[in-house]
């Protein structure tokens, strides 16, 4: 094994706020000896997160994969949903803990998100419902996928773990589809520790999705459906807090690293990195490069251990797709042939370390190691 003589880099450090100012937080907390089930600190965040998000709705979660989990309960989905393979397992999992089978459609291989035309394609009469992520903050094609399932008759999710800042001409992601779901997890660029909340654009819904994620308890001796435990309690409403308060800051930290990254690797043969499409806004929470071997002179994997020979840790989000998972990998609509965008991209994609403390040095050092690997132009 190699022996470095520094501490790893990695793909990305979660925001820690203000010690102090966070200890007076929880001094509140203290008093008011109110730790979960609807505090003030949760109370308080829940209408922040719904100005900053600039939605009408929302509620908070204990992570964003229970919240997910209770976006499908909340529209009764059943059957099939269609979604993305390209994503992290909960999306996946999210619908098989709801005993509904995942139908994989194939992604754009520009966005990176659903392709409309396969998940036309894949429409059967057991379709309930589409679920779409805007994988790194790229919003899917949300006014193609929302009129599809107008004229069908579906309901639309769109897990938004990753598109916390992310707007499309000014509008919050979150007041697409019937429901979105953010994640507050510390990789997050906004966290509360581990955290998560959903959106939505019915104010009907509420009722039903705070009963769910309090074991559909109505009054204490009312049950009126079966919940589960999503709530988010007041340690992680009073992080999510001084959280808040760093957003913006970091963001401007990490668009200068976004620069020095497109700067420095700008002119890579077969290197390149996703473009937002015309009004849609950063949501600053990952960079992402694809790597196109046949151009770049060797392939993704190579410089995923090029840097980690020296102890950067970039990451493969998201290799294997889910749909080659052994839990999925039978369902008809997970067959190779059918994905063939998500399997090319599944191939190219490599996360680099991303944060607002990371030095320009270590940039500079993770574009040199990935320029030293690449074919030299030529002119
Ligand atoms: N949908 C999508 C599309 C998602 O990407 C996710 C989560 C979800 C749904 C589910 O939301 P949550 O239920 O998680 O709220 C990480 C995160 O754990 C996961 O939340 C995230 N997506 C995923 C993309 O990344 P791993 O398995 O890569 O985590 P791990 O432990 O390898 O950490 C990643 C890096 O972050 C490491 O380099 C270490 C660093 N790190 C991590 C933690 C937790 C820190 O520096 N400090 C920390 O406290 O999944």
């Amino acid at each position: 094994m190699t022996e470095h003589t520094r501490d790893p880099i990695l793909v990305t450090r979660p925001l820690m706020p203000d010690l102090e100012r966070l200890t007076l937080r929880l001094k509140d907390v203290w008093d008011a000896r109110w730790l979960s089930n609807g505090g003030q600190q949760h109370n308080s965040l829940e209408v922040r997160i719904r100005d900053r998000l600039a939605v009408d709705n929302v509620s908070l979660f204990s992570n964003g994969t229970i919240a997910l989990l209770i976006a499908i309960q909340s529209l009764r989905l059943q059957g099939e949903v269609i979604t993305t393979p390209f994503t992290f397992p909960a999306t996946t999992h999210a619908l098989w803990w709801n005993r509904i089978t995942p139908v994989f459609a194939d992604i754009d291989p520009e966005t990176m998100t659903l392709d409309p035309a396969s998940v036309e394609r894949v429409i059967t009469q057991q379709t309930s419902g589409i679920l779409g992520v805007h994988v790194y903050g790229i919003p899917c094609d949300v006014a193609m996928l929302d009129d599809i399932a107008e004229q069908q008759g579906l309901r639309v999710i769109y897990d938004a773990a990753h598109a916390f800042e992310t707007k499309i001409d000014g509008v919050g992601i979150g007041n697409f589809g019937d429901v979105s779901m953010f994640s507050f997890h510390p990789t997050k660029l906004f966290h509360s520790g581990e955290g998560g909340c959903l959106t939505y654009r019915d104010p009907n819904l509420k009722p039903r999705i705070d009963l769910l994620k309090n074991f559909g308890i109505r009054s204490e001796f009312e049950v009126i459906m079966p919940g589960i435990n999503g709530k988010m309690n007041e340690l992680q409403a009073a992080l999510g807090h001084e959280v808040l308060e760093i957003v913006d800051a970091e963001r401007e930290r990490r668009f200068k690293i976004r620069n020095q990254y497109e700067e420095e690797l700008s002119d890579v043969p077969g290197l390149t990195i996703p473009k937002l499409g015309a009004g849609v806004t950063d949501s600053g929470q990952y960079f992402v490069v694809r790597i196109k071997a046949s151009e770049f002179g060797c392939d993704r994997d190579a410089v995923y251990h090029a840097l980690r020979s020296q102890n950067v840790l970039a990451r493969k989000y998201f290799f294997p797709l889910t749909s080659d998972y052994t839990c999925y990998r039978n369902l008809s609509s997970a067959r190779p042939e059918l994905l063939p965008n998500a399997h090319m991209v599944a191939g190219e994609v490599l996360c680099l370390p991303y944060f607002g403390d990371l030095p320009t040095d270590s940039v500079s050092e993770i574009c040199s190691i990935i320029r030293a690997l690449a074919r030299p132009r030529t002119i």
